[in-house]
């Protein structure tokens, strides 16, 4: 074994060679020694942010841009129980994020006294961690620490859900060998070969087969051969909320995104016309499918998501979304290319800059306006009208919470966007979720970011009042974000006309100022939506309606 390096280095190392480019964190005692060979060695930049909260989302977010693993280091018990949100937003929505978490060292166990921050027992933690994530380990053994740093880690990559790594704080600096660096697990050639058959068996025989994408397309980094199957095939592509932005920049015509009963109607009918669907990486949500017309043929339809594929009543396990799509062109050999189909919305522009109030669909038209004249910048989003109005705005890199639907995620994950891309992002949050975590924004000044912060203040909890208007509970007051913003090391302005809009915009983007971020709070009424939000909710309540009035007749 070789003895020159530390297991805090070691692991370190090993998160770098696995994938991870930064490390989001916030100490704590049981995690100062950790946090103290991140400084000091500089394997990976450590950004700290001011609660845990934040940190979760921009490690996710940071593995969501880059297509790598995230890492969120904090301490035992305050710190990590903290974490468990984003950790659980993680795992639904297929993140790659390694949690690590400093603790108690074995030593420090006084027979009769629980330790600060313990809750039930040591082992709590790793039990409520247990749940969220994919795999975990306690590193309390140098010898093993190597092994077990390796099977953790290439768990997080191949199936791209959270991991749990515990560090004990007597561990961080013991001798330790270096980590292998395991290559993915392998599939079953046959396996994926017969996949691979049955799948373009089926699509021959389909007269409409529509494929749809989701974010693990993304995570997997196949989007490269998904658009080459899609040309080798004439496929029409869509994407589903949650995978929004994928396959962006891949050369394929704009793609329309399927919202189930919120759907642009002619997406819907492509989508629940189809005869063949082609699933990858779609998640089965209810945001996604819980409100089709009767037409939707989903039993029928090719699902790959995790490693598993399910064609009708065939089951394929272990086969790797990569494997899977390399057997898929290999047959198609030198099959030529043909027309992609032409997706159905177009994107508004021109905005006019008049004194009328903002809608939210007016700011997707002021960026797509802006994105056309200064070039796209990636969009981090939370979940709240501004993720709706997201849909309006042109293919791009966008990660947001389309399927757990947190709040609070997309300040901090703009963060983690410019911090592991290097590019500057617009973050487009409501003003409930601001007040979640918006203050991280006070973190850019340290760090060096600029990012646009776009906030939809209607002083509503409107997505909430969209289904029950009559509750007074979704007002809020008006909390003066802009006049905030100095005292966060920002530029702030508050804007009310459209004309105010593409100004503010235009001055955001042309002056960037390193570590300043420039928050545009637009104000809106209250009960003024997006123009899909509005579809959404029409579509969601005329199937409800329809779904209790069958229960009725029964
Ligand atoms: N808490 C957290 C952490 N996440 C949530 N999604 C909710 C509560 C429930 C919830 C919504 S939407 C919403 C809440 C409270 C209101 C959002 O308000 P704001 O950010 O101002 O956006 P907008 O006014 O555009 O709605 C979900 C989806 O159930
Ligand atoms: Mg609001």
């Amino acid at each position: 074994m070789n003895n020159q390096g530390v297991l805090a280095e070691r692991l370190l190392h090993a998160l770098r060679d696995y994938g991870a480019t930064e490390v989001f964190g916030i100490p704590g005692d049981f995690a100062l020694p950790f946090f103290k060979v991140m400084e000091e060695s500089a394997i990976l930049p450590l950004h700290t942010l001011s609660h845990e909260p934040g940190v979760g989302f921009a490690a996710d977010a940071a593995a969501r841009i880059n297509r790598g693993l995230g890492v969120a280091a904090v301490t035992y018990g305050a710190g990590a129980l903290n974490l468990i949100n984003t950790v659980a937003c993680a795992y639904a929505e297929r993140s790659p994020l390694v949690v690590i978490s400093g603790a108690p060292s074995r030593s420090e166990q006084i027979e009769g006294l629980v330790l600060h921050h313990q809750t039930r027992t040591l082992n709590s933690q790793y039990r409520m961690f247990e749940e969220i994530t994919c795999a975990q380990t306690r590193l309390d053994d140098p010898e093993k620490a190597p092994q077990e740093i390796a099977r953790v880690l290439r768990a997080c990559r191949d199936h791209a859900l959270p991991v749990y790594i515990e560090l004990p704080r007597d561990m961080v600096s013991v001798p330790c060998g270096s980590v292998p660096l395991l290559a993915p697990a392998q599939a079953d050639p046959a396996a994926v070969a017969e996949c691979a058959e049955e799948i373009l068996t089926r699509l021959r025989q389909a007269a409409q087969p529509v494929l749809m994408v989701d974010a693990e397309v993304r995570r997997y980094d196949c989007e490269a051969a998904v658009a080459a199957l899609a040309r080798r095939l004439g496929l029409p592509v869509v994407t589903t909320f949650m995978g929004r932005g994928v396959l962006g920049g891949h050369g394929l015509p704009a793609l329309d995104t399927y919202l189930g009963a919120a759907s642009h109607p002619q997406v819907r009918d492509l989508v629940e016309g189809a005869d063949f669907l082609l699933l990858f990486g779609v998640i089965p949500s209810d945001t996604n499918f819980a409100e089709p017309r009767e037409r939707l043929e989903l039993r029928s339809a090719c699902h790959v998501l995790g490693r598993a594929v399910r064609i009708g009543h065939h089951h394929y396990h272990s086969i790797p979304l990569p494997d899977l799509l390399a057997a898929l062109l290999t047959r198609l050999g030198d099959a030529p290319e043909q027309p992609v189909p032409q997706g159905h919305v177009t994107y508004a522009r021109g905005l006019p800059q008049d004194q009328q109030g903002v809608a939210p669909s007016d700011i997707a038209c002021a960026l797509n306006d802006a994105f056309a004249v200064y070039g796209p910048m990636p969009i981090a989003s939370d979940i709240g009208d501004c993720m709706f109005t997201a849909m309006e705005i042109d293919h791009g890199a966008l990660v947001g919470p389309g399927f757990y639907a947190t709040m609070g995620f997309g300040v901090p994950a703009g963060l983690g966007v410019q911090a592991a891309s290097g590019q500057r992002p617009v973050i487009l949050v409501g003003d409930g979720a601001f007040q979640m975590t918006g203050w991280e924004l006070g973190n850019c000044r340290h760090n060096g970011w600029n990012p646009i912060v776009i906030v939809l203040n209607n002083r509503s909890w409107e997505m909430l009042r969209a289904f029950q208007p009559a509750s007074r509970f979704n007002d809020l007051s008006d909390w003066h974000f802009a006049d905030l913003s100095p005292a966060l090391g920002g530029r702030g302005q508050r804007v009310q006309t459209r004309a105010e809009l593409k100004a503010a915009l235009d001055r955001a983007i042309t002056d960037p100022q390193k570590g300043q971020f420039d928050l545009i709070e637009v104000m809106i009424e209250p009960g003024c939506r997006s123009v899909t939000l509005t579809r959404f909710v029409e579509g969601i309540s005329q199937a409800r309606a329809k779904a209790a009035a069958a229960m009725a007749a029964e």
